[in-house]
């Protein structure tokens, strides 16, 4: 059911749920998904849906899991755990437009439910969060509620920004979100 998305999720293991054709949900029960993989720098031997750009900030074989659980009516919540980053760090982190890719520019800009360039929709009401501090061993978790879902084929990846605020990309995981249909 997420065939035209599998071959840049070579490394991550997904299991979805619901939704009606594609990702999408029908209206009917909702869409819940997750999927998790270990970071690889981009042309590892093994490819990996999770690249890193900074290996002081995500090292190769660090892991991340992301969950998506979207009601019938959209309301969506979208769940982030990490090990094995840096301990003691506080990553800015949001749900971004375009798969990743070897170049860290390729996930493109921020998801948004209002789209604006305007800098007063550039908040967590309007995009998705996930910003979080490591522990002293390194993983971390944050989560995201909203009222609304995403649309389809405008939300493919979560990003690692190196400090909250920045524009820095350490790194990024492509995720098969589910849409509102
Ligand atoms: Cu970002």
């Amino acid at each position: 059911m997420v065939a035209g998305i599998c071959a840049g999720v070579l490394a991550a293991a997904v299991l979805a749920v619901g939704g009606g054709d594609g990702a999408g949900g029908d209206g009917a029960g909702g869409y819940s998904m997750r999927t998790d993989a270990r970071f690889a720098p981009p042309g590892a031997f093994v490819p990996s849906a999770a690249l890193t750009y900074d290996q002081e900030l995500v090292p190769a074989a660090a892991w991340i899991e992301v969950e998506q659980r979207m009601s019938a009516g959209g309301a969506t919540s979208v769940r982030l755990r990490v090990s094995g980053l840096k301990p003691g760090h506080a990553y800015g982190v949001h749900v971004h437009r375009n798969p990743c890719g070897a170049d860290p520019a390729a996930s493109g800009g921020h998801y948004q439910h209002v789209v604006s360039s305007e800098a007063h929709h550039v908040n967590a009401d309007n995009e998705v969060w996930l910003d979080f501090t490591t522990d002293e061993r390194g993983a971390g978790r944050a989560r995201a509620e909203h009222s609304w879902g995403f649309r389809k084929g405008e939300a493919a990846s979560v990003v690692l920004h190196d400090r909250p605020g920045s524009r820095e990309r350490a790194g990024c995981f492509t995720v098969p979100f589910g849409w509102v249909a």
